[in-house]
C-alpha cells in the first residue's frame, strides 16, 4: 500500500484460474452451489483470493457466486501489476483500477514458482515473493 493506492500483482493469461465447478466442489460443503468464503478458512491463499474477488468484483457478502467468480477471474486473467485506488463507497468494480501494467512482469514460468504475495515497492525496486524465494527487480543504473 502506498498513499491512497494498493499495488497488486495478478496472474496473467496462462497462469489461469480453475473452472468454477472444480473450485466450488472443493469449498462448498453445504452443496448450495456457491463458495462460502468462511469454508475456505483452512486454505489462506484461496480464502484471500475469494475475499478479494467478493470485495472488489462481487457484493462483499462473504459468498462467491458463479457469476462473481466468472467476472473476477476474467478480470484477473488480464494479469500484471495493477494500481487499485482505495476509498470510495459501495461497489467500485473495475473502475477502482487506476492502471494495469501487463507487459514485462515476471510470470510463473519465468520465476519457476508460484507468486504467493502482492509485490512490495520500495526505493525504486519491486520485491516479488514466490514459494521459496524473494526476488528483487530494479533498473540497472550503473551507466547513468
Ligand atoms: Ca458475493
Amino acid at each position: 500500500m502506498v498513499g491512497d493506492s494498493l499495488y497488486t500483482v495478478e496472474p496473467g493469461e496462462g497462469g489461469g484460474w480453475p473452472a468454477f465447478d472444480g473450485v466450488v466442489a472443493q469449498f462448498d460443503p453445504d452443496e448450495d452451489g456457491r463458495i462460502t468464503i468462511a469454508h475456505a478458512s483452512d486454505d489462506p491463499i484461496w480464502a484471500r483470493s475469494f475475499t478479494g474477488m467478493d470485495r472488489h468484483i462481487g457484493n462483499g457478502d462473504g459468498i462467491l457466486t458463479r457469476e462473481e467468480y466468472a467476472i473476477a477471474s476474467n478480470e484477473m486473467m488480464r494479469g500484471g501489476l495493477a494500481r487499485v485506488r482505495l476509498g470510495g463507497e459501495g461497489d467500485q468494480g473495475s473502475s477502482a483500477i487506476a492502471w494495469r501494467h501487463t507487459k514485462g512482469m515476471p510470470s510463473l514460468h519465468d520465476l519457476g514458482e508460484q507468486i504467493i504475495a502482492t509485490p512490495a515497492l520500495a526505493d525504486g525496486r519491486v520485491y516479488v515473493r514466490t514459494e521459496a524465494t524473494l526476488h528483487c527487480f530494479a533498473v540497472d543504473r550503473t551507466d547513468s
